[in-house]
């Protein structure tokens, strides 16, 4: 991806103008602690990059890690605006869209062998368990070497529960920590200035643990964190409807921490 190896510690990743912003907004909030700690940019070979801290800092070598993208909605407003006034067809999502169901694009898409992206993105939701829980599983790395990121057809919570057990090997005392911290982050959540004034799409929580049994949480991916319009509200809760720039946060971050509890019921 467009991570490299910064300094001992850190990590570079190309800048987008919308992550810069909210990693400096991040920064002077309550939800600080969740967030990598910013360090600001530099430029390679004419290229910007932002820095962060890298957050496997302070792990031991052997970690799990698990990604997991927050929200019902995946795509930005102004996505589906520009798709409605002057769609830009995607034979590439077209393709990654016949490779999982060749029965899935309508007739005109089949003639086209093109997609739009909102219509894309739409699709991958109800797949995956984002449509109906608010997030979904995009990674796994264990430390034995499994690695995945086969989790585009993971929909059903008794599925995402299944993957968690994998990932925590049902060690309950991380567990423990994961649900401890995913309930301190919807706290801060609750009361945080940015969540207030933003609208999260596509941003992931990063599950860490390793095998000393450290374990931490953290917000990343900001590329399509962006401030809401003016007298525009959202509580991250309600259900999206086009124009209300609700993204479906605490639904996902709710759910994951159900699914969490869910095993230790078990
Ligand atoms: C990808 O689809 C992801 O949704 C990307 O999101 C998204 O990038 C891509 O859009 C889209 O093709 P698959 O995961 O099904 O391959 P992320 O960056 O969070 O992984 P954006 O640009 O929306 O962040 P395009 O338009 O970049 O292709
Ligand atoms: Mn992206």
């Amino acid at each position: 991806g467009s991570f490299q190896t910064g300094e001992c510690g850190t990590v570079l990743k190309k800048l987008s103008p919308e992550e810069k912003h909210s990693l400096e907004a991040l920064m002077d909030d309550v939800v600080k602690p969740f967030a990598p700690s910013y360090m600001g940019t530099r430029e390679i070979d004419g290229q910007d990059y932002i820095e962060m801290r890298d957050l496997l800092t302070g792990f031991d070598t052997a970690v799990s890690v698990m990604d997991c993208k927050l929200g019902i909605r995946t795509y930005l407003e102004e996505e589906l605006t520009k798709a409605k006034a002057k769609p830009t067809m995607r034979p590439d999502m077209y393709t990654k869209m016949i490779e999982v169901d060749a029965n899935e694009p309508t007739a005109e898409e089949h003639a086209q062998q093109a997609v739009t992206k909102p219509r894309y993105m739409q699709w991958r939701e109800t797949i995956s368990s984002t449509a109906t829980l608010g997030f979904r599983v995009e990674g796994v790395k264990k430390p034995n070497g499994f690695s995945s990121k086969d989790y585009k057809f993971t929909k059903r919570k008794e599925d995402v529960v299944e993957v968690f057990k994998h990932f925590t090997d049902c060690n309950p005392d991380i567990i423990q920590i994961y649900i401890h911290r995913l309930k301190d982050l919807r706290k801060a959540v609750a009361v945080s200035p940015f969540f207030a004034s933003h609208e999260v799409i596509g941003s992931s929580l990063l599950l860490i643990h390793d095998t000393a049994g450290l374990a931490g949480v953290w917000m990343i991916d900001f590329a399509k964190t962006v401030p809401l319009p003016e007298n525009i509200h959202i509580d991250h809760f309600r259900p999206w409807v086009e124009g209300n720039h609700e993204d479906g946060y605490l639904i996902g971050l709710n759910n994951l921490i159900g699914c969490f509890e869910e095993i230790l019921r078990q």
